[in-house]
Order: C-alpha cells, then sequence, then structure tokens
C-alpha cells in the first residue's frame, strides 16, 4: 500500500477527515474521523457572542491527520472549511480569541454603514458578491475599534488558520479570500478600494493584516515534523469551491446544489457576472478552481432542518431525521412554504415557531406535526432551488440541462425528488461528500498523482461515486402558485 491524501474538510454541522487514494481512474475514500460542530454562545461583558470552538477542530483534524497517515504514511494534506470567518493572530502568532461565528448578530446594520463610504453597485463592481450581512468585509467593519482588533497582527480565514498551526505558515487561499468581499474578481487580488474604505472610514489597517494570496492547487509548505512533513496543499479552501470540483458532470450545461447548513445553488463560469440585474438577483460570484467562477445564490439550507431536530429535542421529544422524512414524504404536498432565506431564520433558535410565524403573517396554515414542519422545509428549499437554478441559466447565458445535487442533502431522498419536480429538470444526487472529494483531487493533482483539467477530475468523480437520478413529475403550476403564496 502506498501513502495515502488526507481531506480535512470542516463543515458547519460536522468536520471529518477522509483519506483517499487515486487507483485506474477512481478516487477511492475512506472516513477515518468525524467530529461534531456547531455555534457556541458565550457570554462576555455587555452580550452574549456566537463562536467557533476552533480549537477543538484543530484537535479533530490533527487526531484524524495521524489516523490517515497510520502505517503508510501522507502524500499529501489539504484543509477546507465554511467560508468568510476568521482568527486574529497578535504580535507573537497567538490566537486572540475563539473565531466569531458568522451567525453572530454583531453584523446587524453593518453593511448599511459600509454602504455609506463604499456603495453597494459600487462594492459589486469590484466584489461581484452576494451582499450577506457576515461578509468578511462587514466583520471587520463591525469589530472596529475592538481591543482584539487593536492587538492583532495577522487575519486568517479559517482553513488558512488550521494550514499555519500546520505548518507555521501563513497563506491565503484565493477561492475562500473570495468570499471575504475584499477580492478584486477580475483581478483574483486584494481590491485596493476594499482596503482603503476599511482603513479610511472604519480604521481597520486590512492590508497589514492579510497574508499574501495564493491559488489553489498551491503546495504551502510541509506539515510540522511531527505530522510526518508531507505537503500541505492550499485547495479550493472554500468548502464550496471543492464541492464544485467534485460534481460528477459530464458536460459544461449543468448547475450545482452544493446541499447542507446551506445550499450553494448555481452554475460554474469563465467570467464572473456583475450586472445591475444579477446584483438586484443577490448573485454572487465566488472564485473556483482553475480560475472558474462559482457564480450562485447562497440559499438558506438544512439549518432550518438541524435547528428544528435541536429544538424538538431541547423539548424532550424523541425525532429520528429518517422516520420523520417518511411521514413527511407523505405528508401534503406543498401544504405550507416558507421563504427559506428570511432573515429570522439566520440565527440559532426555534425554527418550528419561526416557521408557524411567517405562515400565519402569509396566510396560510401553520403544519401541525413534526413531519408536517419538515415537509414544509423541504417544499421550501426546493422552492428556492427551482428560482435560484433558472436566475443563474437566465442571469448568465448558460445553458443547464442537469442539476447535480452534492453534500449532505444528496442522501434526503425526498428533497432530491422534489428538486427535480419543483426545477423540472433531472437531478443527480451524489457524491455527499462531494466536498472532501474535492479537495483531494486538487492535492493529488498538486503533487503529481493525477493530472488533467476540471473535466478529467470530474471524471474520476463520476467513475467512484454513486449517484442517483431522480426526473421531475407533476406540473409546473403547483410550484408557480406556492411560489405567489410567499412573494409580496
Ligand atoms: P455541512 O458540511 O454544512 O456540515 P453536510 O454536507 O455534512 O453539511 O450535510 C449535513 C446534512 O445532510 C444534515 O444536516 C442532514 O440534513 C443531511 N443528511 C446527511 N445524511 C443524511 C441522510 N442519510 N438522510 C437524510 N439527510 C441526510
Ligand atoms: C457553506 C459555506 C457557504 C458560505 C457559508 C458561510 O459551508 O461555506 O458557501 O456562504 O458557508
Amino acid at each position: 500500500m502506498s501513502a495515502v491524501h488526507a481531506a480535512v474538510d470542516l463543515g458547519a454541522s460536522s468536520g471529518r477527515v477522509i483519506a483517499g487514494r487515486v487507483r485506474d481512474g477512481r478516487l477511492l475514500t475512506e472516513e477515518v474521523t468525524r467530529f461534531a460542530n456547531g455555534p457556541t454562545a458565550v457570554p462576555a461583558a455587555d452580550r452574549t457572542t456566537l463562536h467557533w470552538d476552533v480549537l477543538s477542530l484543530y484537535a479533530g483534524a490533527v487526531e484524524g491527520l495521524r489516523r490517515a497517515a497510520g502505517t503508510h504514511g501522507l502524500a499529501s494534506a489539504g484543509v477546507d472549511s465554511w467560508a468568510v470567518d476568521y482568527g486574529l493572530l497578535d504580535a507573537d502568532g497567538a490566537l486572540l480569541g475563539n473565531p466569531v461565528h458568522y451567525r453572530d448578530a454583531r453584523t446587524d446594520g453593518i453593511p448599511e454603514r459600509v454602504f455609506r463610504h463604499w456603495p453597494a453597485d459600487a462594492m459589486y463592481a469590484v466584489n461581484g458578491l452576494q451582499v450577506q450581512p457576515f461578509n468578511t468585509v462587514f466583520q471587520l467593519a463591525a469589530e472596529a475599534g475592538s481591543a482584539r482588533l487593536a492587538a492583532a497582527r495577522d487575519l486568517l480565514l479559517v482553513p488558512d488558520l488550521l494550514g499555519y498551526w500546520l505548518t507555521g505558515v501563513k497563506a491565503a487561499e484565493l477561492t475562500n479570500a473570495s468570499t471575504t468581499g475584499l477580492v478584486d474578481v477580475r483581478e483574483r487580488r486584494w481590491a485596493p478600494r476594499g482596503l482603503e474604505v476599511l482603513a479610511e472610514s472604519f480604521g481597520v489597517d486590512a492590508r497589514a493584516l492579510l497574508p499574501d494570496l495564493v491559488e489553489p492547487g498551491t503546495v504551502v509548505a510541509p506539515l510540522r515534523g511531527d505530522l510526518g512533513g508531507a505537503p500541505l496543499v492550499a485547495v479550493g479552501s472554500h468548502d464550496t469551491a471543492s464541492a464544485v470540483v467534485a460534481v460528477p458532470a459530464a458536460t459544461a450545461d449543468f448547475a450545482y446544489i452544493s446541499s447542507g447548513t446551506w445550499s450553494l445553488v448555481g452554475v460554474e463560469l469563465d467570467a464572473p457576472v456583475r450586472t445591475e440585474a444579477s446584483r438586484a438577483a443577490n448573485f454572487t460570484n465566488e472564485l473556483g478552481v482553475d480560475g472558474t467562477v462559482r457564480y450562485l445564490r447562497n440559499v438558506s439550507g438544512l439549518w432550518l432542518l438541524q435547528e428544528s431536530l435541536r429544538t424538538w429535542r431541547e423539548q424532550g421529544r424523541e425525532v429520528h431525521l429518517a422516520d420523520l422524512l417518511e411521514h413527511a414524504a407523505r405528508a401534503p404536498a406543498l401544504a405550507c412554504v416558507v421563504d427559506v432565506d428570511d432573515p429570522r431564520f439566520l440565527p440559532p433558535g426555534d425554527m418550528p415557531a419561526r416557521i408557524a410565524a411567517f405562515a400565519a403573517e402569509t396566510g396560510q396554515r401553520p403544519p401541525e406535526s413534526e413531519a408536517g414542519f419538515v415537509r414544509c422545509i423541504l417544499d421550501s428549499l426546493a422552492l428556492a432551488y427551482r428560482r435560484a437554478v433558472h436566475q443563474a441559466a437566465e442571469l448568465s447565458g448558460r445553458n443547464v440541462d442537469v442539476v447535480h445535487i452534492v453534500g449532505g442533502g444528496a442522501n434526503n431522498t425526498l428533497l432530491c425528488r422534489l428538486t427535480a419536480d419543483a426545477v423540472g429538470l433531472p437531478v443527480v444526487a451524489g457524491p455527499a461528500e462531494g466536498t472532501a472529494m474535492g479537495n483531494l483531487l486538487v492535492q493529488a493533482r498538486a503533487v503529481g498523482a493525477v493530472d488533467g483539467d476540471l473535466a478529467a477530475l470530474r471524471r474520476i468523480v463520476a467513475a467512484s461515486a454513486e449517484t442517483v437520478t431522480y426526473h421531475p413529475e407533476g406540473p409546473s403550476s403547483h410550484w408557480e402558485s406556492a411560489a405567489r403564496r410567499i412573494t409580496p
């Protein structure tokens, strides 16, 4: 047996380390460890802040890398995680507090303050990003003047922070950096205007804090000696960038849904779309592997389901996802739908209560059972996917004849079936661990274990992963009338 590649993949709901080898045109993978992840609320002087427990994630990553190395050693390693969040290091290189979670309320009202200095249309012309309160540029403006920021010398996005701890080298991988709002999407470099606005209007010296950018596929440095010294590769360190690498598409005419805690719905392009129509539709241009652009909308995802389950369990109810999904599949279709992107669903909390309130406000009868709530969430997600796929095709001019679902949502057969019906196109579901596969393949290519372009990497995924195809059924008009119920 030969050495393995190891992907550290940190999702918002769990982290995992997956080992992989490429043999005869196939990627063979094995999950070596998985650990829980989620927001931790920590009370401080004047308010409670939501944090990530990044030290336990790091411990999970190290344990996974050691296990993956086993007796045969590592050929390479790569780290990806959710976007936008960061750790700050002081002059000694020590971490200044736990990274703040993007669902924390500190950015409430901040985008509007930033737009006074960098108007939304001018900002979009540079960074091409969907406005979300948690984009790093807004998080930095929110913490302007804090003691933490005053002591900071370096800012590292989460995968780069782990990379620093694993190698001692600081770098900013480009796909994830493109979610900060501080990258010029056409030039693929830090945006001078963004840095200027933060410095002049908020007193934040982002230029000094941010490391140099590296393209995905760059070998950053060897892992620390006690971890064996294999090359750490800057993969598509934004989890969505790695997920899109692993879409097993046979042609260019596909849309993808990276379906986990979030749903990232869009198409892959060669160049950004920064039209006014695109901005108005809140579409984002994130940077992808091999010079690509991930043109997508960030739609809320299985977060609503995760939080509903958590709420019911906290209330002492015994609920099991598989049973609920079985009952939800038999519940009446489109009985109640919500706008999953309504800001009320962003923070952690009692989602069933929020769904019931939304239903009442829109003249719908709220669900009456847990399975009814689950059905409402999945119908509503499929409805949001329908809109986003159609708009992505329309705004980009890209022809779409198939929708690929990767991520944990690919295991949810009801969601996949509803998506095919709602979008009106075949849905190919799988792989569920696409992000780790994309991470592994970019590493393997960087160290010479495979070669070829994205299409070649995707052929390896298609040969390795089991997929299930769902064909659309039922009339489109049901979905159109459901959409009208929630459109003001
Ligand atoms: P993230 O990377 O954001 O943590 P994942 O891609 O791991 O998210 O997806 C996690 C979600 O996938 C879970 O919350 C769950 O809703 C869904 N999921 C995973 N496995 C299954 C399954 N066997 N059946 C139904 N849903 C599943
Ligand atoms: C998905 C994801 C998404 C971001 C969000 C913060 O995990 O990276 O692409 O918008 O987290």
